[in-house]
């Protein structure tokens, strides 16, 4: 007798901020991100592809760094950004960037994973 697997559920988990070290953004290193602006890229430490988002704006997708974002940065002074993924159409939050804060690195388990920035209510 053969045995069936379902293998049709998903577990989504909200991963809150939090887990990950952010540091705040380094002055030094704000020349690659313009003040007012969101920075996603697809190498660690701000390295490799990168598109830079305005911060007046959310976005639902990340066009050619989607699926692809492994550090990204907030420059702008007040306003916090959601990084998420959408699966089957659902928003999952993958980490919130506050107003200034960088992540070098968003950690294996949300690696690759980003589909949209978006604001974050503060
Ligand atoms: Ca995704």
């Amino acid at each position: 007798m053969k045995k069936i697997i379902s293998a049709g559920v998903v577990a989504l988990v909200l991963a809150g901020g939090g887990v990950a070290a952010a540091a705040p953004a380094n002055a030094a290193d704000l020349g690659a991100c313009k003040s007012s602006t969101v920075c996603v890229y697809d190498g660690d430490q701000y390295k490799g592809a990168n598109l830079p988002l305005s911060g007046y704006t959310s976005y639902s997708t990340l066009g050619l760094l989607t699926d692809k974002v492994t550090s990204w940065r907030n420059a702008c002074n007040a306003q916090a950004f959601y990084l998420g993924d959408t699966i089957q159409g659902a928003r999952t939050i993958l980490q919130v960037l506050s107003a200034g804060w960088s992540e070098p690195n968003v950690g294996t388990a949300r690696n690759d994973k980003a589909d949209f920035v978006a604001w974050a209510n503060s």
